[in-house]
């Protein structure tokens, strides 16, 4: 297992469009191992592979107290029902900043497990937010799109900031 590095915004990197896995080996199993640790280390509810520099469609989600039950989501589709409800959401990605953001909250599941089975699940309150969160990150969205270019802007600049004095210690 390794921990992986997390790309923080702005990077451009988190802009792209993550691709469909078509091979079920060896590999990806060891990428959503390696992404579930990364998650747990974080710590986090859930990761998508983008964040990790890698541009293919997987995600992990774990909402439990324990993280004894990760998700582990192969080429992830969903079908958005219910409601829409505002949540205070976070990103690994935007280390720090936390806004109301409107999800529904509840949501149909379509995907595969690292084994390449079928799955298909529906999902509620704040799992179903975690995994529409992780799917925006497959599109290259992330959270902040969904509040104001003020605030945006904002936090864009604290960041540059913050990791400007990173790379000056070194
Ligand atoms: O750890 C996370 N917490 C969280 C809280 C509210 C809404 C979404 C999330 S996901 C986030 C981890 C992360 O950045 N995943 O991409
Ligand atoms: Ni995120």
């Amino acid at each position: 297992m390794a921990l992986l590095d997390i790309l923080e915004f702005p990077d451009p990197r988190l802009r792209k469009k993550a691709k469909r896995v078509e091979v079920f080996d060896e590999r990806i199993k060891q990428l959503c191992d390696d992404m579930v640790e990364t998650m747990y280390e974080a710590p986090g509810i859930g990761l998508a592979a983008t964040q990790i520099n890698v541009h293919e469609r997987v995600i992990v989600v774990d909402v439990s107290e324990d993280q004894s039950n990760p998700l582990k989501l192969i080429n992830p589709e969903l079908t958005l029902t219910g409601e829409k409800m505002d949540y205070q959401e976070g990103c690994l990605s935007v280390p720090g900043f936390y806004e109301q953001v409107s999800r529904y909250d509840k949501i149909t599941v379509k995907a595969f497990n690292e084994k390449g089975e079928a799955l298909e699940f529906e999902s509620t309150e704040l799992e179903a937010i975690c995994i529409q969160h992780e799917c925006d990150h497959l599109d290259g969205k992330l959270f902040v799109d969904y509040i104001s270019n003020l605030k945006r802007t904002r936090i864009r600049k604290k960041l540059d900031k913050i990791h400007k004095e990173q790379a000056r210690q070194g």
